[in-house]
């Protein structure tokens, strides 16, 4: 038997290119400024990986002996990461606003060039660093508000006002998802080529899976329409309970959830109001790309994406993933008739 030779592929699609291809798409309207943007976060997702890659041959483990804004440690490769993408993105020139989980107030960046403003969380997981678990970066994109030079009102708008969203996520792959609201495309770190290559196009949600993914040690805590979707999952009338599924790594529990279906949460309860995950950097730009791959994100009552942040570092409950399973959940809290939490 002769084995057949298959060849490697020959024409790869790189992320500049399908970044380009996106650009040219739009015709002379397109300025090239989001481009620009794109390219500077693809490479700082190269950096921070390589980085994540050598944190414990370099001393990049263990903690950096400051707290950021919401008062959780940081650790060295959270005060590095978020350096890489504040330089990077300011150094781009397109930028007017930043918002990052480890500085406290909004970075406005002078000049006039800057018409876009990026929020993002630059190593997210990060308690799961020194464990060689997965983490990752989170990103989404606003343009400044028309006549606006940057300022803080430009970031405190719904997630829907969002014109690209993306996470890079640093594991046994480092894969880079991405979506400018026209589906959502994944892109795998070839470290040969040191290059970002389409190997997940046009990325859907299947749209019901078989495993949910909680910190279900919190059950104490959460509120009754929850414990209610959990039980519904785990004893079903059809005697075949869901899977459960929990890394404590956002990124790579929503990554799992995009390919594989599913639900991803993390409910607000008793002890917690709003929940943990924060809205502009974390809810938002993941909620944005499970809608683009046609899932859904709620609060449980209220679409992520109508939501308008009331500060920057500003927390809501967070439940995404397959269409069907968001909304056997936020059945459960339509009927639930005791006090709305939110
Ligand atoms: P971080 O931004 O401090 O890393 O926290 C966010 C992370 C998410 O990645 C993850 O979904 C969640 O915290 C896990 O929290 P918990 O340990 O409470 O389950
Ligand atoms: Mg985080």
């Amino acid at each position: 038997m002769t084995e057949e030779y298959e060849s490697p592929p020959t024409d790869l699609i790189t992320l500049t290119r399908h970044i380009l291809s996106q650009q040219y798409a739009l015709g002379e309207t397109a300025t090239g400024d989001l481009t620009m943007l794109l390219i500077g976060i693809q490479v700082t997702s190269k950096y921070i990986a390589s980085n994540v890659r050598k944190a414990r041959l370099i001393n990049l483990v263990g903690l950096a002996g400051a707290t950021n804004t919401t008062g959780d440690d940081q650790k060295k490769l959270d005060v590095l990461s978020n350096d890489i993408m504040v330089n990077a993105l300011r150094a781009s020139g397109k930028v007017a606003v930043m918002v990052s989980e480890e500085v406290e107030e909004a970075i406005i960046v002078k000049g006039d060039s800057g018409t876009y403003c990026v929020v993002f969380d630059p190593l997210d997981g990060s308690s799961n660093i020194d464990a060689g678990v997965n983490v990752g970066t989170i990103f989404g994109v606003y343009k400044v508000l028309p006549g606006s030079k940057g300022k803080v009102e430009d970031v405190l708008r719904p997630g829907k006002d969002m014109v690209a969203a993306g996470y890079t996520m640093y594991g046994s792959s480092c894969n880079l998802v991405l979506s400018t609201g026209n589906g959502v495309d994944g892109f795998t770190l070839d470290e040969s080529l040191g290059e970002f290559i389409l190997t997940h196009p046009a990325i859907k949600i299947p749209p019901r899976g078989k495993i949910y993914s909680f910190n279900e040690g919190n059950s104490l805590h959460f509120n009754p329409p929850t414990l209610k979707y959990l039980e519904s999952i785990k004893y079903p009338a059809n005697g075949k309970p869901y899977s459960a599924r929990y890394i404590g790594s956002m990124v790579a529990d929503v990554h799992r959830t995009l390919l594989y279906g599913g639900i991803f949460g993390y409910p607000d309860d008793k002890k917690s109001k709003d929940g943990k995950l924060r809205m502009l950097y974390e809810a938002f730009p993941m909620s944005f790309l499970t809608e683009q791959a046609g899932g859904l994100a709620t609060t449980g009552t209220r679409r992520i994406l109508d939501v308008t942040p009331k500060d920057i570092h500003g927390r809501c409950p967070l439940f995404l993933g397959s269409k069907e399973d968001v909304e056997d959940l936020m059945k459960c809290y339509a009927e639930y008739e005791g006090p709305k939490t939110w």
